[in-house]
């Protein structure tokens, strides 16, 4: 079942690569027929090349739009060699065989990632490319289809080695080309569904390319991948750079980590576990930051995950490296930074080349038996112009400052949410609860702990303030957060009883804030 290629045809528009790739066949008496622009970069070369054109005896019309879409190229790529009528076919009509077809795309997605002109994104709508790559495919049984310069190097080893390509990877080649092919037209229709203000168009595909299969999933029991879908920067797109592999609950922890802390300007960690803050804290230093962090809750971090906002330094690595974490993920390190870490072995660093933007929008899913939900990421985010003071007492301007750090870090802790925060620190955490009272008192008790692991005369929580992901339906949650000595809430407002939770809060001489917006995480 080994195929050797006679003539090939090579059409890309990403030109990596082409050069070695095209010289290697040409060097193994390979006829290469090209399109104009690979066609030139070759001949510049000094590759032997064929214009399409000048093998068909038709010229590429309408700016490209008509290259090869002609009957000598697709006949060339579809007669099957093993069927006499189809052998004779091809003779009768001049019809040349093509047993290779190296093609990648016009670069629609990047051209509608750079926010082009609607003009510009149909014309970067691949016609030709998409039905030479189909009818490859079609044709595996004796046609080669390579989509991406990726695929060169091991279609040469093919060559080199059986002197042709084998069945077995023609048809891998196949299917990934059909992968290509659905996912620029899923590309394209999410453009126009785009296009039309239509967030969730009437079928929906998420098209991901694999960045790793993972060791398994969850749970030792199940099996796992790893895709990346765009180049929103963050775990998808970052570079690691020691440690050995991540597995599947380490990338959904370093995710929930990074998200954090690009929530905040001033330089912030926020150390992760399960998906949920432990503790999160903007300093002047990543150091200072550290410290704070970690003063949260000094249980927790073990096997953390640490995520910060800035380029990472040596006195925070130092401190990071100090207890045993799973993962840094920064969007860079310092050298000096760098050789702290790499004095952990295990530890892993991932380095992402910039923050994700908070404000971005996108859509999240979440798979359920027989489908999917789909919504628009929660990209919401509260100033301090979007606050209604509701109680007798205003925040100060310290307190409002903590309260506006709570509720950003509320976002990303599971609901029902509750977090205190002083000086810019998370001083208590409290998730994951399906009430909200025990969510607070749980905060507070931790707070209390972490008090005593540090010695400190006072629970974490006192002159602290507190922050509600959703609104307190009853004056528990907030009497709770009062016993534990906060002085300051912030929370959505909007349940019936908001009087009786205002009247509390008033009784205690407690200042409160209503943002009017919600930030459930289940
Ligand atoms: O404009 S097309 O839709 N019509 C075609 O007939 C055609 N043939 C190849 N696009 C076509 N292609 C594409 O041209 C290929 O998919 C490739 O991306 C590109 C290479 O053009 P050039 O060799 O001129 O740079």
């Amino acid at each position: 079942d080994t195929v050797s290629i006679r003539r090939a045809l090579i059409s890309v528009s990403d030109k990596t690569g082409l050069v070695p790739f095209a010289r290697a066949l040409a060097d193994r008496g390979v006829e290469i027929l090209s399109t104009g622009g690979s066609a030139k970069a070759l001949r510049e070369a000094g590759v032997p090349v064929k214009e399409v054109s000048d093998h068909t005896g038709f010229p590429e019309i309408m700016d490209g739009r008509v290259k090869t879409l002609v009957p000598q190229i697709h006949g060339g790529i579809l007669g099957r060699r093993d069927l006499p009528e189809h052998v004779a076919q091809m003779q009768a009509h001049n019809i040349a065989p093509i047993d290779l077809v190296a093609v990648n795309l016009y670069p629609f997605e990047a051209t509608v990632a750079k926010g082009a002109p609607f003009e510009d994104c149909v014309e970067n709508i691949d016609i030709g490319g998409p039905a030479l790559i189909r009818a490859a495919a079609k044709n595996h049984d004796f046609v080669t289809v390579l989509t991406d310069p990726d695929q060169y190097e091991e279609v040469l080893a093919a060559l080199a080695g059986a002197g042709g390509t084998s069945l077995a990877l023609r048809r891998r080649l196949a299917g990934e080309a059909y992968a290509r092919t659905a996912a620029y037209d899923s590309a394209i229709s999410a453009w126009f569904a785009g296009q039309r203000g239509e967030a969730f168009p009437k079928r929906l595909s998420i098209a991901g390319s694999l960045r790793q299969t993972l060791r398994y999933g969850e749970n030792p029991h199940q099996a796992a991948a790893f895709y990346a879908t765009d180049a929103r920067p963050g775990v998808a797109t970052a570079v690691q750079v020691q440690g050995k592999e991540l597995s599947y609950n380490n990338f959904n922890d370093t995710d929930a980590a990074f998200e954090c802390v690009s929530e905040f300007e001033a330089p912030t960690i926020a150390i992760i576990k399960h998906a949920t803050p432990c503790g999160v804290a903007s300093a002047a230093t990543l150091a200072e930051a550290w410290d704070a962090a970690f003063r949260c809750d000094p249980v927790s971090p073990y096997g953390g995950i640490v995520a910060v906002n800035r380029v990472l330094d040596a006195a925070a690595a130092e401190k990071i490296a100090a207890i045993f974490t799973e993962v840094i993920i920064a969007p860079d390190a310092d050298e000096a930074a760098k050789a702290v870490v790499a004095r952990k072995k295990n530890l892993r660093l991932l380095l992402t080349g910039g923050m994700p933007d908070p404000a971005s929008g996108g859509l999240t899913f979440r798979s359920l038996s027989g489908g999917f939900l789909a919504q628009t990421r929660d990209a919401g985010r509260v100033g301090a112009a979007d606050v209604k003071v509701v109680t007798k007492r205003a925040p100060t301007d310290a307190e409002l400052a903590d309260l506006l750090f709570a509720f950003r870090v509320c976002k990303h802790v599971k609901s029902n949410a509750i977090v205190y925060a002083k000086g810019g620190a998370t001083v208590g955490v409290g998730g994951g609860q399906p009430n909200r009272v025990d969510s607070a008192r749980i905060a507070a008790w931790k707070a209390e702990e972490a008090a005593k692991a540090a010695g400190l005369p006072e629970r974490l929580t006192q002159g602290s303030v507190v922050a509600s992901d959703a609104f307190f339906p009853f004056a528990d949650g907030l009497e709770a957060a009062i016993a534990a000595g906060a002085t300051a809430v912030i929370q959505p407002g909007g349940s019936i009883r908001d009087a009786d939770v205002i009247a509390a809060a008033d009784a205690a001489g407690i200042a409160m804030v209503f943002t009017g917006m919600r930030h459930f995480r289940h």
